[in-house]
């Protein structure tokens, strides 16, 4: 496995990643040929207007994708990733597009979830937050076990302003290294973020199956399966 970096204890590095980092945890990705959308129409589903239009079908795609979570474990990328944490300490921070847990599972403890987690909800009238397996799901639409009002997923959807965006901004304009790890570069603010670490002096370093969109930002591409170069390019990168 070819890299021409070697990180040191000192190195400031973030990592992004996006769906591609779960699919060897038997995920479904969003773009790839039998992704989410695909089968789903994301104004029907991701969107604030959907919710509140079709607040049942949205409650019904989330609450399959949370029960697909019961049998989905972190795969070695996850876990050469929770190396990376141990060997960085505070100088790491790991910003997610997933709401799947996996990085929190794998052990990762400075996660940022921007687009928040499959296994919270919030009450869109108390606010009262509730982890889902501590709910009724049965409903169609879970209410609030604090003013019995509807719960929502606390999901970021389409429209809504990611989760600490501030604290994400801050990180990416002081880093010697950006890695960028499984995400189509289709979605923004997230598919923006190569761009600002480059520009903030990082040297960016990309993992994807396939081509990302945003390719022009990165320094050093890999191409193939995350669950399998990942693990070789942590050998690489914190070799003596
Ligand atoms: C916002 C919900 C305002 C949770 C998600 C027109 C132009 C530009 C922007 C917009 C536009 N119209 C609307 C917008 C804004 C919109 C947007 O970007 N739309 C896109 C579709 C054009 N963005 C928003 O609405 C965001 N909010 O803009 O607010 C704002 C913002 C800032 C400041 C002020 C105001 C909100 C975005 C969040 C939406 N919620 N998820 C859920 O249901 O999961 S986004 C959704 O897409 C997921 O979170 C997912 O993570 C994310 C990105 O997808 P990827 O993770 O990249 O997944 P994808 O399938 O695309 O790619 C996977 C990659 O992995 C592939 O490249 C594949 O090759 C690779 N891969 C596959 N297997 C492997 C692999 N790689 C390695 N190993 C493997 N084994
Ligand atoms: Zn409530």
């Amino acid at each position: 496995m070819q890299t021409a970096f070697r990180f040191k204890r000192s190195d400031k590095i973030a990592v992004l990643t996006g769906a591609g980092v779960s699919a060897e945890s038997g995920l479904k990705t969003f773009r790839d040929h039998d992704g989410l959308w695909e089968s789903h129409k994301v104004e029907e589903i991701a969107t604030l207007e959907a919710f509140q239009k079709n607040p049942e079908k949205v409650w019904c795609f989330y609450k399959q994708r949370y029960y697909q979570l019961s049998d989905a474990s972190a795969n070695p990328g996850h876990f050469a990733l929770k190396e990376l944490e141990d060997y960085l300490q505070d100088n790491f921070n790991l910003i997610t597009q997933n709401v799947d847990g996996l990085h929190a599972r794998a052990g990762n403890k400075r996660l940022i979830e921007m687009h928040g987690n499959l296994n919270k909800c919030f009450c869109i009238k108390c606010g009262a937050e509730f982890a889902l397996d501590k709910i009724d799901l049965d409903p169609s639409i879970p209410k609030c076990p604090e003013c019995n009002d509807y719960l929502r997923p606390d999901i970021v959807l389409f429209g809504e302003i990611p989760y600490k965006l501030e604290t994400i901004f801050k990180i990416l304009v002081n880093l010697d290294f950006f890695l960028v790890i499984g995400t189509s570069g289709s979605v923004y603010p997230a598919a923006q973020f190569l761009q600002i670490a480059k520009t903030g002096g990082a040297t960016t370093i990309g993992v994807n199956l396939e081509k990302p969109n945003n390719l022009r930002f990165i320094d050093e591409f890999h191409q193939g399966q995350s669950g399998i170069l990942l693990p070789a390019l942590l050998k690489e990168w914190l070799k003596k």
